[in-house]
């Protein structure tokens, strides 16, 4: 059958397709024409970071799959997809792991002000020992308050709860039953309402995914609600935040610092405040960004694709049908 890459895949993963299917590779954000002109044919698509539109659905009437190498499924058109009956598959569990740590890191950045720090030394300004006006401030045994409690927010919660002695609070949709679902934290996390989470937590972590519900979520009545000298961490998509507000926030709000790993617009565009405020150490999206992790997830993504062009049942298929 016909498959059409748009992106990069390593180059064993992209022998497995080849060795069951044509391939076509393209890269629609440098040539979006190729990709284009592959599209009539495809019967799979198999890629990650470019928005498929119901426009280039239309483009696909042979379309059977689309597998995306990403957990997050806001860049493809739900709706649109379950009405073609096109199986959206996703890379859900390979990447928790990886993404916590990510977010972890950017916690004790932040807070220990390391890459202010290390570009003080880079500059010949350590001159003599750090003083005040330098000191950072303890992650451990403060509190952390999640918003979003799905796997990666449960792996954040462990090395929180189990490895540095805080105290977690977490918002979700509905309470997560911790007993079946992530045992160790029984009685390490609790589900709080964001009235008590935000003026509570000495940390706020989004890793919400996004969706016409959580667009803007983060935003000047959330930001005001949060506790005086706070650090706020977003891990899932940018523009859950509303990025004028996080900015007030940080200058005439409650905000110490931030460290953001997305943004509602990527790359960051060169005028962004976000780039250069001292406050902020800004990440480009490198949440997953391990040698071991993306290819572990591009291999999830070829199984998903090869499995539903043989009429299997894939081992990570996303239900276009919620929200
Ligand atoms: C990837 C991600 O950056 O999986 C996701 O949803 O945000 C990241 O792991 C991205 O989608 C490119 O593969």
């Amino acid at each position: 059958m016909n498959v059409v890459v748009f992106g990069t895949l390593p180059p064993d993963q992209l022998a497995r397709l080849q060795a069951r299917h044509q391939v076509t590779v393209t890269h629609p954000k440098t040539d979006p024409a190729a990709f284009e002109a592959a599209l009539p044919q495809a019967e799979g698509l198999i890629g990650a970071s470019y928005p498929i539109t119901p426009a280039l659905l239309d483009q696909a009437p042979r379309l059977r799959v689309v597998s995306s190498v990403s957990v997050g499924v806001d860049n493809y058109p739900l709706a649109a997809l379950q009405q073609r009956g096109i199986v959206l598959c996703h890379t859900p569990g390979v990447l928790d792991e990886t993404v916590a740590d990510t977010v972890f890191g950017l916690l004790m950045a932040t807070s220990r002000r390391m890459v202010e720090l290390a570009n003080l030394v880079r500059e010949g300004r350590w001159t003599k020992s750090v003083g005040e006006d330098l000191y950072g401030w303890d992650v451990h045994h403060k509190t952390l308050g999640l918003l979003g409690f799905g796997r990666i927010g449960q792996a954040i919660a462990r090395r929180a709860a189990l490895g540095f002695g805080m105290e977690v609070l977490y918002h979700a949709r509905r309470p997560v039953d911790l007993a079946a679902q992530a045992p160790e934290l029984v009685g390490k996390a609790r589900h709080t309402p964001l009235a008590e989470l935000l003026p509570r937590a000495d940390f706020v972590v989004a890793m919400l995914p996004l969706s016409d519900t959580t667009r803007g979520m983060l935003n000047a009545d959330l930001f005001a609600q949060m506790k005086t000298g706070s650090i706020f961490v977003n891990g899932g998509r940018g523009a859950t935040v509303d990025e004028a507000a996080l900015l007030h926030a940080l200058d005439h709000g409650p905000l110490r610092a931030a460290g953001l790993d997305v943004f509602a617009k990527e790359p960051l565009p060169a005028d962004s405040p976000l780039r250069t405020h001292p406050r902020v150490t800004p990440l480009p999206h490198i949440g997953s960004a391990t040698a071991e992790t993306r290819h572990a997830m591009a291999a999830l993504a070829v199984t998903n694709l090869l499995q539903v062009l043989a009429g299997e049942r894939p081992s990570a298929v996303y239900d276009t049908r919620q929200v």
